[in-house]
């Protein structure tokens, strides 16, 4: 029998929570702060590869929760791993492709700590495991979701004054529809030209009031319109992409790689979010995007604003595709006060730039992960 040098030795999921810079409001939850479960998946040969698996507000957003998360790792994901080579990262994932239904964010965390841990073990970056780079840095959006237009105006321009971003999402569907519209035109007035200015309304709105509020979006000179009504109304999704002048991208509608396929066949949607958390991992992810390439969908890199280990996983892909038409919103480091890693990633001049490190490139600072960790 050949000896297993890269034998899974232990997985260990952490709950960490983090302060955010200010309440971060959308259309189903308000977060206060920002849970992340982070992934160490230890090796025989000495080397530990990290992942995460992050959602926003507890169940609010999709089918797993950090609490669900840490119990699926630890004692269904777990078993199934301990004692296999962590260096065939296709043989493993089959593995929990054979036994696990869904549970793609606890998949992704799993399949991101193996890529980190084979990056590190050939000394190469998860990009070049993935195939290599074709490009070191991704131009990223950020969402102004104060819950207040004077403040997120302010918010706007200062980000441009420091030219750390110029393509704004804004979080609407919670409020009353035309007090939503009428915030969104009153942002897009004052940032003009300057700006990107898109929205997204998380699943909020009913096919009709969407009709007309796509519209009205479309003729103020709004970009995008991410996931107006619910992904379980897939004719409504159909239908709103034949009337509304801007285009529609797809979030919540994407929950695993058959769904992106589902979409394209039905001609649902011009534009894709991709999100590795939703398609279990940063390989998965790009099985998404090449459905989306075949069917002429346009690509957005997307977030569940994960912190810097779910932030690099997830530009690791993104950087390997052709081309991204949207850009993305890997923004999520940004949005917290605290690091659990000692050399954060770096964004200047409107990009998040990824470093040419072994693994995704992160080290955790073992003294703030006590520190944030949940006991
Ligand atoms: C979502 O629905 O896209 C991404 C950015 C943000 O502010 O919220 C998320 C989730
Ligand atoms: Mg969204």
């Amino acid at each position: 029998i050949e000896m297993n040098h890269a034998a899974i030795e232990s997985l260990e999921a952490i709950i960490v929570d983090l302060p955010t810079i200010r309440p971060h409001k959308l259309a189903m939850h308000t977060m206060q702060n920002q849970t992340l479960v982070i992934l160490r998946l230890r090796c025989a040969d000495g080397i530990e590869g990290i992942g995460e698996a992050t959602t926003i507000g507890g169940l609010s957003y999709g089918n797993e929760s950090p609490d669900s998360i840490k119990v699926n790792l630890d004692r269904h994901f777990a078993p199934l791993l301990i004692g296999q080579d962590a260096s065939n990262i296709n043989a493993c994932m089959q593995r929990i492709d054979r036994v696990v239904k869904g549970n793609t964010f606890a998949r992704s965390a799993v399949e991101t700590a193996l890529l980190d841990a084979q990056g590190k073990r050939l000394g190469l970056p998860v990009s070049e495991i993935l195939g290599g780079r074709v490009r070191d840095s991704l131009e990223v959006a950020w969402t102004l979701a104060s819950g207040d237009t004077r403040k997120d105006i302010a918010e706007g321009e200062q980000m441009l004054e420091a030219r750390r971003h110029r393509i704004f999402k804004l979080k609407i569907g919670a409020g009353e529809v035309n007090k939503d519209l009428a915030h969104v035109i009153a942002i897009k007035r004052a940032l003009g030209e300057r700006a990107s200015v898109r929205v997204d309304v998380n699943q909020a709105w009913d096919e009709a009031v969407a009709l007309r509020a796509c519209r009205i979006l479309g003729d103020n000179g709004i970009d995008l319109i991410e996931q107006p009504i619910s992904r379980h109304n897939r004719g409504g999704q159909v239908r709103l992409n034949q009337s509304s002048p801007a285009p529609i991208m797809a979030d919540e509608s994407i929950e695993c790689v058959e769904d992106a396929f589902n979409l394209a066949r039905d001609g649902a949607a011009p534009v894709f979010a991709l999100k590795i958390a939703k398609n279990g991992g940063p390989r998965a992810v790009l099985r998404t995007a090449s459905i989306a390439e075949a069917a002429g969908i346009g690509l957005y890199g997307g977030t569940m604003l994960e912190g810097s280990v779910g932030t690099l996983a997830s530009a690791h892909a993104f950087i390997t595709l052709n081309k991204l038409a949207w850009d993305t919103e890997l923004f999520g480091p940004l949005l917290l006060t605290e690091e659990i890693v000692t050399e954060p990633p770096l964004y200047r001049d409107f990009q998040l730039h990824v470093p040419r490190l072994p693994g995704i490139g992160l080290t955790l600072d073992e003294e703030r992960l006590a520190r944030f960790r949940r006991s």
